[in-house]
């Protein structure tokens, strides 16, 4: 039978660029089955970084994201694989990196994240806001499939 491949949104937030933790990451998506569709590099100013996390912008801590998101470059990625948006959400563990240290030690926020906001990755938690995501950074990718190059980005 044929196996549908589902695309979701990776990012490697400025604290884990800064911290030297790309490859290791990416040694964890490439052993875990994934293959890396599209990466770049981005420096996301402060309109673009409040419209991408748009849905917390009424949250006290959205002015602090904001901030944090901006503070060097991310690395953002397009994952493609079978159940890709649930199981890059398990491998990178829960959003507070404290919790994730004791509950789970072998995630990706255990190993490089800091504490809830400072927590080195990002993985869109539904296949809608990976569609979202995913033409948010790269205009081209199409998650039905097609791929039409337009370097708009
Ligand atoms: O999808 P997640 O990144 O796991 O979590 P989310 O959608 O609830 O929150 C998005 C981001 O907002 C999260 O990665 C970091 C930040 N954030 C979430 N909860 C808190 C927070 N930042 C602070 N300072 N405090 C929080 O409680």
């Amino acid at each position: 039978g044929s196996i549908r491949n589902e695309k979701t949104l990776a990012m490697i937030k400025p604290d884990g660029l800064f911290g030297n933790y790309t490859d290791r990451i990416k040694n964890v998506i490439l052993e875990s089955g994934f293959i890396i569709f599209k990466e770049k590099v981005v420096q996301l100013d402060e309109g673009s970084a409040a419209s991408f996390y748009a849905e917390h912008s009424t949250r006290s801590f959205f002015s602090s994201l904001v901030k944090y998101m901006t503070s060097g470059p991310v690395l953002v990625m397009v994952l493609e694989k079978e159940n890709a948006v649930a199981d890059w959400r398990t491998l990178i563990g829960p959003t507070d990196a404290r919790k994730a240290k004791i509950s789970h030690p072998h995630s990706i926020r255990a190993l490089c994240g800091l504490d809830s906001e400072k927590n080195c990755v990002h993985g869109s938690d539904s296949t809608q806001s990976a569609e979202r995501e995913i033409s948010f950074f790269f205009k081209e990718v199409s998650t039905g499939g097609v791929v039409t190059e337009h370097d708009e980005l």
